[in-house]
């Protein structure tokens, strides 16, 4: 029988390259909130996936960005963590975007590290050939990539060669996790990141870069005040959206409440989804201005 092997790979670049969309697809399961707002995802996210003796730790990351809040300067050392842990990185850069000042400050941070990128041209969805081409001879200039692999996370194009690039790359004795890990993230903390995408793909502007989502109550069939008329297998959630000011708790619950109706209705379905079960959503939206710069709140919403 052959050696186990393994790696952790850390999937990095700038925000809405789509880095948890490929996470998502390389896994062949949810698990991180993906939408068209930048900054989607604000910690780091492990899944682990194991094909024959090879297992293959993702870290899907924070995008790369200047910190604004002490949130971001969080999410930043999320990113930096990652890059410690990895042995290898995946660099996802969106090949429909221009090749700028974020990404050449990532390079420089990337040069620093002398560790092994590969550079994942995504969205090729969206991209003719030569374009393609071009972006490749851009991006080249950057950094020595180890493997330059065009890919399209959202319609899973192009992923064997990735898979078989990772499989010769990863390199170290044996495996990190037990064979059944798949994330470290708790059902608790992938419903509070289920509802929070449901909130960004439905708002815009300002409003999702100031929202958060906790779980208040999680109650089980037999526990008190659990609804019974949900059955035996049902979970009772309740969930807090914080928002960062009064004009956005406004935008967030719509005229006559229509947009939280909206948000809590496609997030309880998500969640039947997630845990495969009967699930009863209540979400309650408060204004908690600042919470952005309060490290005891990213604590407790930890962040
Ligand atoms: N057309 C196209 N869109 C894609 C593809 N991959 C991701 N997207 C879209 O790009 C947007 C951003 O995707 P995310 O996966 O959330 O991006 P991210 O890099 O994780 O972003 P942050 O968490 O903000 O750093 C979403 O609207 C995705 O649906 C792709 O291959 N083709
Ligand atoms: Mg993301």
């Amino acid at each position: 029988m052959a050696e186990r092997r393994h790696a952790t790979l850390a999937l990095i670049g700038l925000p809405n390259a789509g880095k948890s969309t490929l996470l998502n697809v390389l896994l062949g399961q949810k698990l991180a909130a993906t939408s068209q707002i930048p900054q989607t995802t604000r910690t780091r996210v492990l899944g682990v996936v194991n094909r024959g003796d090879v297992q293959l730790a993702f870290l899907d990351t924070p995008g790369f960005h200047l910190p604004k809040h002490i949130l971001n300067e969080r999410m930043m050392s999320h990113v930096e963590q990652a890059l410690e842990e990895a042995d290898l990185l995946l660099w996802v850069v969106d090949a429909d975007a221009f090749l700028g000042a974020g990404e050449r400050a990532l390079a420089k941070r990337l040069k620093k590290l002398d560790r092994p990128v590969y550079l994942l041209l995504n969205k090729i969805d969206l991209v003719s050939k030569s374009r393609l081409l071009e972006k490749i001879a851009t991006y080249k200039d950057l950094l020595p990539f180890k493997e330059i692999v065009p890919i399209g996370a959202r319609l899973g194009l192009n992923l064997d060669p990735l898979w078989s690039l990772l499989e010769r790359d990863a390199e170290r004795n044996g495996w990190l996790y037990d064979p059944d890990t798949f994330t470290d993230q708790t059902e608790r903390s992938l419903a509070s990141e289920f509802i929070r995408e449901k909130v960004l793909r439905k708002t815009r502007e300002e409003v999702p870069h100031g929202v958060a989502v906790l779980i208040e109550r999680w109650l089980e069939a037999g526990q008190e005040e659990y609804p019974e008329d949900l059955g035996p297998e049902g979970v009772f959630i309740a969930a807090r959206i914080l928002v960062d000011r009064d004009g956005h708790r406004k935008i967030l619950l719509g005229s006559q409440g229509e947009m939280i109706k909206d948000i809590r209705q496609s997030a309880q379905r998500e969640l039947r989804k997630l845990l495969q079960r009967p699930v009863r959503l209540e979400l309650f939206v408060k204004v908690d201005e600042g919470w952005r710069d309060r490290p005891e709140k990213l604590d407790r919403l930890e962040l």
